[in-house]
């Protein structure tokens, strides 16, 4: 059981002395390094337009100094937000990165991709900054999936390197509001996780006052009960007491001691960005907040007990000069060249961390040739098969989602496979689909290959953020980071259908920047694909669809251990010269039902990767059979029929002898009573007409 440290509402001045550990010259330097920084912004780079997002951190520098100070040990990960450069600093971002960042110029973190306070920063022998988001709240599910990998590196893989390392987020008080934060302190007190909270709370959400973020303002004092807790919680803006609260929740994490809230409270002495007039603040909270400066209060606590007026005026002289010849080497920076605009959306080169490619994982060898066992297995057991064949060979592979572990899934994909493997590499989760993919990001950044369950595929709708910002970390990070993921998730109608169980929506997933997509249609597709997808560098959406896995159609002999199915190579199932299907998932069944009771010579492709898909392989053959129709179990309007209906319709054009067709769903929900599925979901019956109609055109 956890002891709870007691809280430390307020330490004193006189109680807390200065700590050896704190570099008090350090902490000068920074926080006139970082004023600097953001007054040049706001005097001058705004108004002449050249940073045109702009966010200061004046009033909340004291407290990230101290900490990023003491985030010295290698495997340290970071979760940062907008105001977070007084801690990046300290953490080690040079000034001419962190004032090229906003100046969009090039090189710095994201190469004039992103707002130049959505930080990001590789290890180079320190801790990692996990790629920032534009997103409140959407930092603290990766830092928990971070300090889970600390864990398993140091206990599953034995790497002692990790030992006393440690996962710091960092978050405003509106923040404590979100989704993420609370799907964050779940992971971190439910698994004891070393993992520090950070909240300062300057009062306001731009303008919205922290009463309405967390009952009577204060998240510290709400969070006093809740188990495996400890909270700390002071002033920011007073040094001594900042630096003893600081060192006290830094050292508990570092001991393996269970997960900290630290909540400093600080003024925001500027609007919350560079637009904000702050109108919605009154002139005497203005001033109450003036004249808690920590940046005054520094200067009175340090002169002249720890450094003479001179001292501190020769620091603060020597950042001043130093951010402006800083700033004038950013300016100087080429532009970012648009040319490279389109380029690291998937995986190209090497990304400097994230997965195991940046550590040159040696994966066992592959093959695009089945070699079929006498037996067919059903693509549930294909599933579990390649699970555990990549488990066996990939000790950095870790396998987890809602009851995957001693029940073995609802579907039955894990059934056994934590018995076998542990509890450490196959594990149960919370209820929080957020918690699962911002964890599944956070561990693959730490160097782990997470395979991810979303129980049903309408069940990711409330991991929606993390999915989206893992999908688009290698374009804004200018190929520094990638989370290469892989996001089992279960679909479609079974018997059945229902509009929580049933949908596929797998259009969605194609949209989503930086995801590559499998749907399967049956058993041998499932384990060549789930294996490319597991050794792959991309995140991945594997869609298992529900019809399918126990289908007797959808089984096939087992393919081997090395059997990996490329991305973007579609199957022609059967040949034929009439008309082309282009088809995927359940629907592939069906359509060859209704091609084989047709008298039509129909040629029919399952795609069974949508992102890529095979354009080549659909064009050729739309040029060949001069007819197409396409069918899909997700609904009508912007369906991916449609997507590739223009592209066969622009690049056929002169080939077509009928227009491109579509059957889908209707734009309806996935209907309950198999009657009512039967009138939604495209028959094979409804297909042969379909197809009948366009080979009589
Ligand atoms: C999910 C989300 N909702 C809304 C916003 C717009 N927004 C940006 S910052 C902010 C306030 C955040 O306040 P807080 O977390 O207290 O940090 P502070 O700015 O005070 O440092 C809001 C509402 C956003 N970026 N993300």
């Amino acid at each position: 059981m956890a002891t709870r440290a007691a809280s430390l509402p307020h330490v004193s001045a006189a109680q807390a002395s200065p700590l050896p550990a704190t570099d008090w010259r350090r902490v000068t330097y920074l926080i006139h390094a970082s004023r600097s920084l953001d007054e040049i912004e706001e005097t001058r780079l705004v108004p002449e337009r050249k940073v045109l997002y702009q966010f200061s951190a004046r009033g909340h520098e004291l407290g990230q100094l101290l900490l990023g100070l003491r985030l010295t040990a290698r495997h340290d990960g970071v979760g940062v937000y907008y105001r977070s450069r007084p801690l990046m600093l300290a953490l080690g971002l040079g000034l001419e990165d962190a004032a090229a960042g906003p100046l969009a110029r090039a090189g710095s973190f994201s190469d004039g991709r992103d707002i130049g306070v959505v930080f990001n920063m590789p290890s180079s022998g320190g801790a990692t900054v996990i790629p920032a988001c534009g997103g409140v709240g959407a930092q603290y599910t990766p830092v928990a999936g971070w300090a889970q990998a600390i864990r398993f590196h140091r206990d599953v893989l034995g790497d002692a390197s990790y030992n006393g390392s440690i996962g710091l987020v960092h978050g405003g008080d509106a923040s404590c509001a979100t989704n993420g934060f609370w799907s964050a302190l779940t992971l971190a007190t439910t698994l004891r996780l070393p993992m520090l909270f950070y909240v300062e709370d300057n009062g306001y959400g731009i303008s919205v006052t922290s009463e309405l973020q967390t009952p009577g303002g204060n998240i510290a004092a709400n969070l006093a009960s809740f188990a495996n807790l400890t909270i700390f919680d002071g002033d920011g803006t007073d040094p001594m007491e900042a630096s003893a609260l600081v060192d006290r929740a830094v050292s508990q994490v570092r001991a393996d001691s269970g997960p900290v809230l630290l909540r400093l409270t600080v003024p925001r002495l500027c609007g919350h960005s560079g637009q904000d007039t702050q109108a919605y603040k009154s002139a005497a909270v203005v001033a109450l907040e003036q004249a808690r400066d920590p940046l005054k209060r520094l200067q009175s606590a340090l002169v002249p007990r720890l450094m003479s007026a001179e001292d501190w005026s020769s620091i603060a002289r020597d950042a001043r000069r130093d951010v402006e010849v800083a700033v004038e080497r950013a300016l100087a920076r080429p532009l970012p060249n648009a040319a490279n605009v389109t380029r690291h959306v998937f995986s190209e080169e090497v990304q400097t961390q994230g997965g195991l490619a940046p550590q040159r994982h040696a994966f066992g060898p592959t093959t695009h040739v089945a070699a079929p066992e006498l037996v067919r297995v059903n693509m549930l057991t294909a599933i579990r098969r390649t699970l555990d064949v990549e488990l066996a060979q990939n000790p950095k592979l870790v396998v987890f989602g809602e009851d995957v572990g001693p029940k073995g899934g609802v579907h039955g994909a894990t059934l056994g496979l934590q018995e076998k493997f542990g509890r450490s590499r196959v594990f149960d989760t919370s209820l929080s689909e957020e918690g699962i993919i911002g964890r599944a990001v956070g561990m693959a950044l730490a160097g782990l290959a997470p395979v991810a369950e979303i129980q049903f595929r309408k069940y990711a709708d409330p991991a929606a953020e993390q999915l989206n910002d893992c999908g688009t970390m290698r374009w804004r990070t200018n190929n520094r980071f990638a989370a290469p993921i892989v996001v089992r998730m279960p679909g479609g109608f079974f018997k059945c259908g229902d509009p929580w169980h049933s949908q596929t929506n797998e259009v969605a997933w194609i949209h989503g920047i930086g995801w590559r997509v499998a749907m399967p249609s049956n058993a041998e597709d499932a384990v060549g694909l789930l294996r490319a997808a597991m050794r792959g560098n991309d995140p991945t959406i594997f869609f298992e669809h529900r019809a399918m896995l126990d289908a007797a159609w959808a089984r096939r002999p087992y393919p081997g251990d090395d059997f990996v199915v490329p991305f973007g190579k579609a199957r022609r199932v059967r040949e034929g010269s009439e008309l082309t299907i282009v088809t995927w998932g359940a629907m592939v069944e069906r359509c060859e039902q209704a091609a084989a009771a047709s008298l039509v010579d129909v040629e029919l492709l399952d795609l069974r990767t949508l992102s890529p898909w095979d354009r080549e392989a659909v064009l050729t053959s739309v040029q060949k059979t001069r007819r197409c129709l396409i069918v899909h179990e997700d609904t009508f309007t912007a369906g991916f029929g449609a997507e590739i209906a223009a592209v066969v319709a622009k690049e056929s054009f002169y080939y077509l002898d009928a227009p491109v067709e579509r059957l889908t769903m209707p734009d309806i929900p996935n209907p309950h009573s198999p009657l009512l599925l039967d009138a939604a979901v495209p028959t094979a019956a409804v297909i042969s007409q379909a197809i009948r109609k366009i080979a009589s055109f």
